[in-house]
């Protein structure tokens, strides 16, 4: 089986450098070669880390409140002609980022993709702490990273190409294919998003509720059967006590085990088309043993929703 493998080293989506450091970190603690020799995948794709400097622009003021707009628009709109390369092929894209900002160009490509070849609309499932579905002007931080969704929804719009106006109809994901897990720090005007659109959520009180197993379920009913999944996984859905070294840490989060389960099902269901693994920061531990511990999680993410696992 084919695999396009994406390294996104970006971290302006966020103020907190580091975060572009985790493709290396991904790659060096074997990732890759654990998929291509012990998984048999075959890897596509350069072996590079994307660092985009190209792509940065001399000055980049706030935006509508957003900072580093247009390097995030820019980096993202080129993150989204790779994924699509690759998706186009008929390949599962896995894309190593970075901070979660980089979903907009990577749902993106794979949504376009996914519509030229298969004449279908594609799912998103999003495990996170966060809603990461703020538009720019509900959002209190400013930093992109906390509204990919809003842009890749339609949620929030803007028509000039260097703010994310390069975003057409053929990039979009449906509301009511996406859903959420693990959800436990939303901003109050992320709520009302969630609630004035309907849109399908399993916080971490729906898993203590029902277990990681029956949310799943209801998860992958909610998108239905034989729909293309796009699986974007946050490192910070997990509890901190497995994943410290990530940017905006919650207590109460998922064991490595229920985020594992997750990866599995939805490798299970045969129908993952992409997966985004997203702010790791190795920079940011107490120890180095936290750094690695969070690179080791991640990696076993990736290897779990690629079927290492199953039997
Ligand atoms: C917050 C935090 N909702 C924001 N978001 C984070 O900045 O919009 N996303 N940390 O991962
Ligand atoms: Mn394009
Ligand atoms: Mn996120
Ligand atoms: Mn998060």
């Amino acid at each position: 089986e084919d695999i396009g493998v994406v390294a996104v080293g970006f971290s302006g989506g966020q103020c907190k450098p580091g975060v572009d450091a985790a493709p290396k970190a991904l790659i060096e603690a074997g990732l890759l070669s654990q998929l291509r020799d012990e998984l048999n995948y075959k890897l596509h794709g350069d072996d590079e880390v994307h660092l985009y400097t190209d792509l940065m622009p001399k000055e980049d003021p706030p935006f509508r409140n957003m900072k580093n707009p247009k390097a995030v628009s820019n980096v993202t709109e080129k993150l989204c002609d790779q994924v699509y390369a690759q998706a186009r092929e008929g390949r599962m894209v896995l894309t190593l980022g970075g901070d979660h900002s980089i979903a907009i160009g990577t749902i993106a490509g794979t949504a376009k993709a996914i519509r030229e070849r298969l004449n279908r609309e594609v799912a998103v499932i999003w495990v996170d702490a966060h809603a990461d579905i703020n538009t720019p002007e509900s959002s209190d931080s400013g930093n992109v990273h906390g509204m990919p969704v809003a842009f890749v929804t339609g949620l929030a719009k803007e028509d000039k190409r260097e703010y994310f106006g390069w975003l057409k109809e053929e990039h979009m994901l449906n509301l009511n294919k996406l859903v959420y897990i693990g959800l436990r720090d939303v901003d109050p005007g992320e709520k009302r998003i969630l609630r004035e659109n309907g849109i399908k959520a399993f916080s971490m009180f729906d898993v203590d509720k029902y277990g990681i197993g029956r949310v799943v379920e209801m998860a992958l009913a909610h998108i239905g059967n034989d729909t293309p999944i796009h699986l974007s996984f946050d490192v910070d859905a997990l509890d901190p006590m497995w994943a410290p070294s990530t940017g905006t840490p919650v207590r109460g989060g998922l064991t490595l085990r229920e985020g594992d389960f997750i990866c599995e099902s939805v490798h299970q269901t045969g129908s993952l088309v992409a997966i985004d693994l997203v702010e790791v920061n190795p920079s940011l531990a107490i120890d180095h043993v936290g750094a690695s511990e969070t690179v080791r999680a991640g990696c076993s993410l990736v290897r779990c929703a690629l079927g290492e696992s199953l039997l």
